[in-house]
């Protein structure tokens, strides 16, 4: 992807994005139209992908600020770019589950628990809990985040810390919940960062709500007992399982249909979230923050 136009220097990557210092006190956080599936990056990116995913959490930013202050200074005119704070990171990942899935669901069958978070007997896969539960993972470096409990997150951000992070958490997700239900969308779990700001605030940071930091399924179809369809990437995986790839790297080419019908999808989503058709986000990525 072109590095961004003003003088910024690189400072990170993830598999679908890149980070650049901007200054001392800013970042640019830069989606890509990049796409993983089965923890691999695919060679085929979905166009506007990154701009979805960059208007999205903007217009989260924008609406849960009374809840919680967040990073977000500014989104570029390319769409996919957001100028933000830069922040001192919790040292762990701030998982919200509404839904018993993915590790969830795995350490549920194991052990009849969740981070430490008993749950009754009997419950299927993809199912709605009680009550959300917050399950923080650490940040692993390489391969995939672990579940922690109470205790062992505590001992990494404090007691303190973990009762506040825990319930800001809790609210952020039992508000996009609530909102993407009404709009046809059920949000089964969600990953948000949160950071410090240089007085010491807790502060939302990196992206929210994003179809790449949380589970999106249809509501319309949901039922419990089987892995409902991705709202998002379930073109990509069918197509993958059709190939019968082992899923190591590398991953296939996608063909031009299965390209368009993942695109659509993300276009779908931003447009029934937001409310806001896609192409007034493309001429004005601002209309997601007023
Ligand atoms: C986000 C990441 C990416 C690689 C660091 N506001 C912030 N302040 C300090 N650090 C971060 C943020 Cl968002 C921060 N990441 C995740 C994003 C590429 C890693 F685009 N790492």
């Amino acid at each position: 992807m072109r590095p961004p136009v003003t003088e910024a220097s690189h400072v990170g990557s993830g598999k679908v994005r890149e980070l650049y210092a901007l200054d001392d006190e800013r970042l640019l956080l830069v989606a890509s139209d990049r796409i993983s599936t089965f923890d691999v990056v695919l060679p085929t990116e979905i166009p506007d992908k990154g701009r979805v995913l960059t208007g999205l959490s903007g217009f989260w930013f924008a609406r849960t600020r009374d809840l919680v202050p967040n990073h977000l200074i500014a989104l570029r005119e390319d769409g996919r770019s957001t100028e933000c704070r830069r922040l001192e990171m919790l040292p762990i990942e701030c998982v919200v589950r509404g839904y018993l899935s993915g590790s969830g669901w795995k350490d549920y069958v194991a052990t009849g628990e969740v981070c430490g978070h008993a749950l009754p007997d009997g419950l299927v896969e993809s199912q709605q809990l009680p009550r959300p539960i917050f399950t923080p993972a650490t940040k692993a470096q390489t391969g995939h985040d672990e579940n922690i409990d109470r205790a062992t997150a505590a001992e990494l951000i404090g007691e303190e810390r973990f009762d506040e992070v825990e319930a800001i958490a809790l609210a952020l997700y039992a508000f996009a919940a609530d909102y993407a239900h009404e709009r046809g969308i059920i949000l089964a779990d969600t990953k948000l960062e949160l950071g410090l700001d240089d007085e010491g605030r807790l502060v939302l940071g990196d992206e929210a709500f994003t179809p790449d930091s949380s589970r999106f399924w249809r509501a319309d179809g949901y039922a419990a007992g089987a892995t409902p369809p991705s709202f998002d990437k379930q073109f990509v995986r069918d197509y993958c399982e059709s190939l019968g790839w082992d899923k190591t790297y590398p991953g296939p080419e996608l063909p031009d249909d299965v390209v368009a019908g993942t695109r659509a999808r993300y276009v779908e989503a931003f447009e029934r979230l937001t409310g806001i058709e896609f192409d007034a986000y493309l001429a004005d990525p601002g209309v997601v923050l007023r």
